[in-house]
């Protein structure tokens, strides 16, 4: 079988992976992902045991015990193009062998659920909503650099997307459904909706502070699309990688979004900790 080289599988000397610090038996089968790294501890607060903390960068793991599941929080920081990262990381830990550098015969599929922030981009949809992604949809460019297989169903919304943002220049999303396995069993109560992933936050959200915007009312384009099934509900910056990412490594993919925010009533929570909170604990409940 052939070695990955050193250049492209990066492990430091004590045999951890590059970015995220971690040995392979550092993580669970089931990865809470979250942005924000002051957010892990939030979540391991609730774990009935820690059994390790490790960090670097923006990348702080805490592994623990949640009754008798085994589960590891992980954060992300901002950004798909930090999703390319831990994801590639993630699954590097569990389907390659570190001694060999080659890919293990049998793959492992992890369970992987994001708990971020987000805002909300269609008015009957409140702050402190806890709404569960149905759909990732991308704005930003990592998925051109991998082969994708869209299903004929993520193909025919992608059509239909593309064709509703076609007289917007350079625009060229990528799609990828939730695991369904995963919408059942964190996600059967809660609204769901397509979330769109900003490769940025001011203008690639529709944000107008001092630079100018060259797309015109992009939180009106975003909520003015419908198909007979879905609508775009929300906006933040990483679930399309996510989901886009484990699908093309083999592992399951849930986001759940904290709705922080209204972006058409132009509102933003005084309480976002608290909104968050239900989230995380939500979340473990159903673990
Ligand atoms: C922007 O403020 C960040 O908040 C949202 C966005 O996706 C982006 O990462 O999520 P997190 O709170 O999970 O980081």
């Amino acid at each position: 079988m052939e070695k990955l080289s050193n250049a492209d599988l990066i492990i430091n000397p004590d045999g951890s992976i590059y970015h995220l610090n971690l040995l392979p038996e550092d993580i669970a089968d089931t990865v809470i992902t979250v942005g924000d790294p002051d957010r892990v501890a939030e979540v391991s607060k609730h774990f009935d045991h820690i059994e390790l903390k490790k960090g670097k960068r923006e990348f702080i793991t805490h592994t623990g015990s949640v009754g008798k599941n085994r589960v590891t929080v992980i954060s992300t920081g901002i950004g798909t193009d930090n999703i390319d990262i831990v994801f590639n990381e993630l699954d590097a830990l569990v389907n390659i062998d570190f001694k060999e550098r080659t890919v293990n015969k049998e793959l492992k599929s992890l369970n992987i659920i994001r708990i971020g922030t987000s805002g909300a981009v269609q008015p009957d949809i409140p702050m402190g909503t806890i709404l569960a992604s149905s759909y990732g949809l991308g704005f930003d460019a990592l998925m051109h650099y991998y082969e994708q297989q869209p299903s004929d169903n993520e193909q025919a919304l992608l059509n239909q997307i593309n064709q509703h943002f076609s007289h917007i220049e350079g625009i060229n999303p990528y799609l990828t459904q939730a695991s369904e396995d995963l919408l059942k069993q964190f996600a059967h109560d809660l609204p769901t909706g397509i979330t769109a992933t900003a490769p940025g936050f001011y203008a690639p959200q529709g944000r107008q502070v001092r630079a100018k915007n060259t797309v015109n009312n992009f939180i009106g384009q975003l909520n003015s699309f419908k198909s007979a099934n879905d609508r775009i509900t929300n906006l933040e910056m990483e679930t399309a990688g996510i989901y886009a990412l484990a699908k093309t490594l083999g592992h399951k993919a849930l986001s759940i979004n904290a709705i922080l925010a209204s972006r058409v009533k132009f509102e933003f929570s005084s309480n976002p900790n608290a909104i968050v909170e239900k989230a995380i604990q939500m979340t473990l409940e159903r673990i």
